[in-house]
């Protein structure tokens, strides 16, 4: 463990009234392979998902499917999350559900503190609310629609799902006091920016400057939303569900009033908290950008380290609906492909500020990729029939090299062709470059371009054992060949290391082929020429099971 660093890092908390999609399984990848990211540095590392369990969406959900008690009816949903994540590998440490005691405590406590800052206030409300959305729309986002048979509904214009109108006494928080701390937050650029990518930033920071915020409805009448918390000192109003869902990502942490505590030195959990990164879906943001921290601000409390959005996965090039019927269940995903192969498919196949279109034919893509080109690799390298010696090659021949620089010199002894140095310097460019942005592209979400810079290595190891034929009877000179399986197993080993976040299992399989020590695959070894005791067990025949096995079971 690194003691001194630590990472909080956090999924939407998903809404039980249905089975988990392919975008809960999404934003808990992001989270994941950041938490994994985390701990292949040796950081302490938190990783926090949950269920939104209250509110109105709720409610009538629980209605429809014949529960009295939406807390029975929600309990029937939960384990599907978990579920969920079990299947994929999603490691989280904390998994909150809003209906937890220790979470109830807290919003009412966050309640308490906004009011008596004298934040909230109670007021007539009238307005269009979207049980959907769980949220209140202006009424210049309203729009009349009227069927054949002349029946009216309204919907807004943002979502396109019902509204109906509303009058009613209300709490209110008073956003528009938080207007101009919004403006600064959102004004932070670059490495100190609070929301990422930078397009949303801008969009958010544009709108907050032309618009002026309206102050906020935060309760509802209880006997309008039963399933809910009650606001402090009066049973006649429950808590708006976003003003408690959010508050998930603190109790997750532990009790609401140790952030008070502004000793950092001693506050473990303020660490982590001030480390805490969310990563959200772009239908969220002003929840989440707009919304959460000035409950915090108004608070007094400190405010997360910044914010993720991502756009969403279509299926069929549209929208996932339930009426469309093109809805990804992830659970019913081929998983005769692997978990693994499914989850490198939907970082490849996506990047954070663009709508991404599922086709299941990218999993059997990807599948037949790995076992092309990474699974080839590792087999001529590394088997029974091949002779080579990959032990001696690491142990001995290249025992005492550290660097690219030791390597070239002892690779320059042999007589080589001018093509043979040429892959040489380009595989060592390559390796650099990639090394160089890996860390910038985990911190910023950018997977697909890692995996990109993975594939290019892999495809020029191949290129360069495909020229170099240790195996070529006329090539049979020893230190030769220990040169090209070095370099080749070499740089597998750092790739593997570094792959461990995305795909935990089979990185760690291929990491077992070689025989690398498990003290041995942290971020701090993923370098060239650093580690000289793995390679024991490589050639043993009993690892050389036929490679479609190996991709789908693991068993490299
Ligand atoms: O919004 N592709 O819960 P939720 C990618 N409970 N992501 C998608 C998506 C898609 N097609 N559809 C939805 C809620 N999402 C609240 C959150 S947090 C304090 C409360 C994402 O279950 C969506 O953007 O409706 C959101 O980030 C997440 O799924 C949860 O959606």
């Amino acid at each position: 463990m690194c003691p001194s660093i630590y990472r909080h890092i956090t999924t939407p908390i998903f809404y039980p009234n249905a089975s988990p999609h392919l975008g809960h399984l999404y934003s808990s990848l992001l989270a994941d392979v950041q938490h994994r990211w985390n701990q292949l540095q040796l950081y302490n590392s938190k990783f926090t998902t949950g269920t939104d369990e209250h509110g109105l969406k709720i409610q009538q959900a629980a209605i429809r499917n014949g529960y009295a008690d939406p807390l029975k009816f929600v309990d029937t949903l939960t384990p599907k999350f978990k579920s969920l994540d079990a299947q994929y590998d999603i490691n989280y440490t904390n998994f909150i559900r809003t209906t937890d005691i220790k979470h109830i405590k807290n919003v009412k406590k966050l309640w308490e503190k906004c009011f008596q800052n004298g934040h909230i206030y109670k007021d007539i409300h009238q307005g269009w609310y979207s049980v959907s959305d769980e949220t209140f729309y202006p009424e210049s986002k309203i729009i009349k629609l009227e069927n054949d048979d002349k029946e009216v509904k309204y919907v807004n214009t943002e979502t396109n799902n019902e509204v109906t109108y509303h009058k009613e006494t209300n709490y209110f928080f008073k956003l528009s006091d938080f207007q101009n701390q919004l403006i600064d937050l959102h004004s932070r650029k670059g490495l100190n920016a609070w929301i990422f990518p930078e397009s949303k930033r801008l969009s958010l920071l544009n709108e907050l400057k032309s618009t002026n915020l309206s102050d906020l409805s935060i309760s509802r009448p209880s006997e309008r939303l039963s399933w809910a918390i009650s606001v402090p000192n009066d049973s006649t109003q429950s808590i708006y569900v976003w003003f408690d869902a959010l508050t998930n990502y603190i109790s997750s942490l532990g009790p609401l009033e140790n952030l008070y505590n502004s000793d950092n030195n001693n506050n473990t959990m303020l660490k982590y908290w001030s480390q805490t990164t969310h990563i959200i879906g772009k239908d969220i943001m002003k929840f989440h950008c707009w919304y959460w921290p000035s409950f915090l601000l108004s608070a007094g409390l400190p405010l997360p380290k910044r914010v993720i959005i991502h756009d969403h996965w279509l299926s069929q090039g549209v929208k996932m609906s339930k009426s469309l019927g093109n809805v990804i269940d992830p659970m019913e995903l081929p998983l005769q492909y692997g978990k693994d192969i499914i989850r490198w498919s939907i970082l490849e196949n996506s990047q954070l500020n663009h709508d991404n279109n599922f086709k299941n034919e990218d999993l059997s893509k990807c599948r037949n990729i790995f076992i092309s080109k990474w699974g080839n690799l590792i087999n001529r390298c590394c088997n029974a029939k091949s002779k080579f010696d990959l032990s001696r090659a690491v142990n001995k021949t290249y025992g005492n090299i550290s660097s690219k620089d030791d390597f070239l010199n002892i690779w320059q002894e042999q007589s080589l062709s001018l093509v043979e140095n040429e892959q040489v310097d380009s595989i060592f460019n390559q390796l650099e470059s990639f090394q160089q942005t890996y860390s910038v592209k985990m911190e910023t979400f950018q997977y697909n371009h890692i995996i990109k810079d993975i594939w290019k290595l892999i495809d020029q190891l191949n290129l360069f054992i495909q020229t170099t034929k240790p195996w070529n009877k006329t090539n049979t000179n020893q230190r030769r060949q220990d040169a090209i399986i070095f370099l080749t197993m070499d740089i597998s080993r750092i790739l593997s290391i570094l792959t461990q976040p995305i795909i935990p299992q089979l990185s760690n399989k291929f990491l077992d082929r070689i025989d690398v020590c498990p003290e041995r695959r942290s971020f701090r070894d993923a370098k060239f020429g650093t580690d000289h005791t793995y390679g024991a067990n490589a050639n043993d025949p009993s690892k050389n099971v036929p490679i479609e096995r190996k991709v789908a079971s693991y068993e490299y």
